[in-house]
């Protein structure tokens, strides 16, 4: 189980008001935003990490998604190569951060495209969703790096979410807490399971109307949930984890979760 000592996040900028939505909840007030970034952080160091800020950057709307930028484990860290234009220059500023902490970096290169969002540890395997902002190239550099460094990445076909931990999230110890498309009927037809690729794992579906909160983070044994989701936090606390809900109301406005707010390693 990889334990976690620190984190990179990025403070969100003014012009995150005018970040890529489709969530058609309205624009996200800049004032809460800020708020609420300031109590994920703090949550983020109650799990023990050291937390390093990024200054904000006005020039990159979606910037504080920092975890689209990179891909981070033990051995090596992975400096994307996001999928929408926009935000193409964002991991500029990232990989500067990371050169403190990793010897050397390895990057995906165009043409190919991957965001963090769409990468799911659960072990030595990632997992990389092939959604509309990461690639195949981009998926097949990725598995080629890390199979360098002795780790396996394998790719998932996806049709409805941005990305791949928009629906699904890996809460160690085999669990997934899932949601959609990432669920399936189970053979019998006595209950739902995952869907075929990860058939080896036991599920926990999130309750319906509460699939914003598929996105939720294991880190050091805690599990945050965002806030307003009681079915989902119900859950995971019966699951045996210390579960705690964080208010991200503004960054949902903009289709971001939990998880994209934080480089985790
Ligand atoms: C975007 O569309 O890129 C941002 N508005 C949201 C990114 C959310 N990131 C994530 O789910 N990993």
């Amino acid at each position: 189980m990889a334990m976690f000592s620190k984190a990179l996040v990025r403070t969100p900028c003014r012009s995150m008001v005018n970040g890529l939505s489709t969530a058609g909840l309205g624009r996200p007030n800049y004032e809460k935003a800020l708020a609420q970034h300031a109590a994920y952080v703090e949550a983020l160091r109650g799990c023990g990490l050291a937390v390093t800020v990024l200054a904000a950057d006005e020039a990159f709307p979606d910037s504080v998604f920092i975890e689209d930028t990179a891909v981070l484990s033990e051995k090596t860290a992975v400096v994307t190569r996001p999928g929408v234009s926009s935000r193409r220059g964002e991991e500029e500023a990232v990989t500067t951060a990371l050169q403190r902490f990793y010897g050397r970096l390895e990057a995906i290169r165009a043409p190919g495209t991957l965001e963090g969002g769409d990468v799911m540890r659960a072990g030595d395997r990632f997992y990389a969703g092939l959604s509309a902002r990461t690639n195949e190239e981009g998926a097949r550099q990725f598995a080629e790096i890390l199979q360098r460094y002795g780790y396996e990445a394998i790719p998932v076909p996806m049709r409805d979410v941005l990305h791949l931990k928009t629906g699904i999230s890996y809460l160690e110890n085999n669990r997934l807490l899932a949601s959609g498309e990432f669920l399936a009927q189970s053979p019998k037809g006595t209950g739902v399971t995952a869907q075929p690729l990860f058939s080896s794992f036991d599920v926990t579906p999130v309750p319906a109307g509460e699939s914003y909160a598929a996105n939720s983070v294991w880190i050091n044994g805690r599990v945050l949930v965002p806030a307003g989701f009681p079915g989902t936090l119900r859950l995971v606390a019966g699951l045996g984890y210390e579960a705690v809900p964080v208010d991200v109301s503004e960054f949902r406005k903009l289709d971001g979760g939990l998880s994209c707010l934080s480089l985790r390693f």
